[in-house]
């Protein structure tokens, strides 16, 4: 059934847990008989000094907004959606249900023995099928990374932070702080047009650093990010390059050709399937769908 209640949630602050490009993420209670913990975000959206609210971002809002009929357990769910014109600015107010804690953390806390196999299957498998359902409605995460998937005290998987990247590019500049470009694709790294296949690539390097229990690429700039990819996947042909990037080919970047064995620490299906989330062509690079299917999940 779809909730149809329109009612606000009325709630009290208790802290704040994250700030970003996002905006300002609070933890917050519901007041009145449910008492359950919310997480509360608020992001101030930048006007044109002339026009007010471009129109696009208003599309981005309404767009969001459908999001809220999204039920699925490994997406976090949206309880609430209010926007408020300020001057020529707009103040809008997400509200999700609250999980404890974010993978980076969890990542933090595991002993340096290693994540057990079947921890790593269950993480991906769950990530997988929320990626599997924001694909298929449409939804491109692509900024995914440890610090937006959230892990439950029950341990369920649970994408965040998704459906604002268009707003997000606007606030970049008015963010303290870097922004990681260690989970991004070569394709967002050489600024070409991109699709839900950039949400894959992310997946590979979250599938690396859960064996790997620290980040596979870890460059600084956009230059070193491809650099260390390329190191790793080897530098693809003349012919893969996009022909739209405004960066050309250059043989400086790198050896040619790829590693059979992108980790040596992999068994074989692990090995396969990290070698298809990291393709270097957004159309060879697996789906959810597909990686769901993969010999590495079937076995138990
Ligand atoms: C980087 C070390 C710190 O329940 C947290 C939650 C938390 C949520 C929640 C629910 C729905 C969001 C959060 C959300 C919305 C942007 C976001 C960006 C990143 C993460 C979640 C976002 N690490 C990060 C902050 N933090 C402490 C560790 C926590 C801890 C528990 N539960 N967010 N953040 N959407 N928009």
């Amino acid at each position: 059934m779809m909730d149809v209640s329109s009612a606000p949630l009325s709630y009290e602050i208790l802290a704040q847990v994250g700030e970003g490009t996002y905006g300002k993420v609070y933890k917050a209670r519901e007041l009145g008989e449910r008492q359950r913990l919310l997480a509360v975000k608020k992001l101030n959206i930048p006007g044109d000094s002339e026009m007010g609210i471009p129109a696009f971002m208003i599309r981005e809002v309404a767009l969001l907004r459908k999001t809220k009929y999204f039920n699925h357990p490994n997406v976090v769910r949206l309880l609430d959606v209010s926007a408020m014109p300020v001057g020529r600015r707009m103040d809008l107010t997400l509200v999700f249900e609250y999980i404890d804690q974010d993978l980076s953390t969890y990542l933090a806390n595991v002993p340096t023995s290693g994540l057990n196999r079947d921890i790593i299957k269950d993480v991906m498998l769950q990530l997988l099928q929320g990626l599997d359902f924001l694909h298929t409605n449409m939804v491109v995460h692509r900024d995914l990374k440890p610090d937006n998937i959230l892990i439950s005290s029950s341990g369920q998987v649970k994408i965040a932070d998704f459906g604002l990247a268009r707003i997000y590019t606007f606030n970049i500049a008015l963010t303290p702080g870097v922004v990681t470009l260690w989970y991004r694709a070569p394709e967002v790294l050489l600024n070409c047009v991109y699709m839900s296949s950039v949400d894959m690539w992310s997946a590979g390097c979250i599938f690396a650093e859960l064996f790997l229990l620290r980040p596979l690429f870890r460059g600084y700039t956009e230059a070193q990010q491809l650099q260390k990819i390329f190191e790793v996947i080897g530098l693809p042909s003349e012919e893969d390059w996009p022909k739209e990037s405004p960066i050309s080919y250059s043989a400086s970047w790198g050896p040619k050709g790829p590693c059979t064995h992108l980790l040596p620490s992999l068994g074989q299906e692990e090995s396969d399937l990290l070698n298809q989330f990291l393709a270097f062509r957004p159309g060879s690079r697996i789906s959810a769908a597909k990686a769901l299917a993969h010999p590495f999940f079937l076995r138990r």
